[in-house]
């Protein structure tokens, strides 16, 4: 089954997503998800001037072949721009798989281990009033567990608090806006906030909080320990993790649950922290960690070492990679948690899809292969914007991470 065609199709539906279509001889097509954040552009190019003329004439069917000629191909290895750009056709060759087997992907993964895939969405809000109002709005949706980020005192912004309720866009100007951002007033204030929380919602409900890498480990280790009597699922991306090892000094100083994972290419960015034991779960995704093959693959390294997953679903990861990331979570045994942050209608009407929500978990569908497809004719309605993720600094004008 031969690769005829592949065409980059970017569409702005309220933000922007790049997809990968891959048409093979037999007429059956499939789709990935291809895009990174504020770099949307530098994976279109990728696909288009390098990837896509190398995929034509070849088997369609040999998956972990064409992943292994892109990935050890290029001689460049690794990086968010070529595994983004792997991880479009890796998903694409799936979905056309079950689509040929006319089953949907997580068949072919080796069937259901779970009837629903268990989400999390994501409150925010600048003042504590707003943020139990979105709380409760989840709840009442049916979620089983919530992500919390709220504004801190004396700070103008924060990384989590977005404008509009529900639709969580940060990547927000052409050009990146800045935010300013205090550790010290960070650290005093979020127990306070989750103390309330806590004792607003009772146990039950599952509580999340992002760092978004803004710690260094003993600051980490200080707010783990302050928030151990409010029970988090997970404290997430508490520092950097380009130095794996310093995950260590926060372990070594709290038992709440640490994830990491969402800016993750490959398994080696990952491999000492799950190996030591450092984490609690692995958040990287089908789209920027080189698809459906090469998450697997994370998982199943994490699967020995305790470690769950945990896949980034924020709404700038398209429903194309939701949809992919469904059909892993719902047959691999060591499944943890997905975010699931909702697409604005227009993205829905976009990208159609199988999948659905219905007390607190997402469905993958029973359509062959993904269950979810791109309306050419409505994505061309919203032509690509620049858009850019803010930049960070600390009160005194120094660049920070954000
Ligand atoms: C976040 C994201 O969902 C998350 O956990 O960290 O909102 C992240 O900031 C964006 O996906 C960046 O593109
Ligand atoms: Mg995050």
């Amino acid at each position: 089954m031969r690769i005829i065609d592949a065409r980059v199709i970017v569409s702005c539906p309220g933000r922007n997503f790049v997809t990968l279509k891959i048409e093979t001889e037999s007429g059956v097509y499939g789709v990935g998800d291809a895009t990174l954040n504020g770099r949307e552009m530098a994976v279109v190019s990728y696909l288009t001037e390098h990837v896509v003329p190398q995929l034509i004439g070849r088997d369609a069917s040999r998956i972990s072949d064409l992943w292994e000629y892109l990935y050890k191909g290029a001689y460049w290895r690794r990086g968010p721009v070529t595994m983004t750009a792997i991880a479009a056709v890796d998903t694409a060759l799936w979905d056309i798989k079950g689509k040929v087997a006319g089953l949907p992907v997580y068949q072919l993964l080796g069937g259901r281990a779970r009837d629903g895939v268990t989400v999390y969405g994501h409150a925010n809000a600048a003042g504590f009033d707003g943020l139990l109002s979105e709380i409760s709005g989840y709840a009442d949706l049916g979620y089983r567990a919530v992500r919390i980020q709220t504004g801190i005192p004396g700070l103008s912004s924060t990384y989590g608090v977005s404008k509009d309720r529900m639709f969580y866009e940060p990547a927000d100007a052409a050009l990146p806006t800045e935010n300013v951002w205090s550790t010290a007033r960070y650290l005093n204030h979020i127990p306070t906030v989750f103390q309330q929380v806590r004792a607003e919602f009772g146990p039950d409900l599952k509580l999340l909080h992002d760092v978004h890498h803004r710690l260094t480990p003993i600051e980490a280790a200080r707010l783990g320990k302050s928030l151990e009597p409010y029970d988090l699922t997970w404290m997430e991306d508490p520092v950097p993790a380009e130095l794996q090892e310093g995950f260590r000094l926060i372990r070594q100083h709290t038992t709440t649950p640490i994830a990491v994972g969402e800016v993750f290419n490959t398994i080696w960015d990952c491999q000492q922290l799950i190996t030591e034991q450092l984490i609690d779960y692995i958040r990287a995704t089908v789209v920027h960690a080189g698809g459906i093959t090469h998450l697997r693959r994370i998982f199943d390294l994490a699967a020995l070492y305790h470690v769950r997953s945990g896949s980034h679903g924020a709404t700038d990861l398209s429903p194309v990679c939701m949809a992919a990331a469904l059909h892993v979570d719902v047959s691999i045994p060591n499944f943890g948690l997905q975010e699931y942050m909702r697409h604005t209608p227009e993205t829905d009407e976009v990208f159609p899809h199988a999948y659905h929500f219905e007390d607190g978990y997402l469905f993958p569908g029973e359509e062959p292969g993904l269950g979810v497809d791109i309306d050419e004719e409505k994505a061309a309605r919203y032509p690509y914007r620049p858009a850019s993720l803010p930049v960070n600094r600390l009160e005194d004008g120094t660049v920070h991470s954000w």
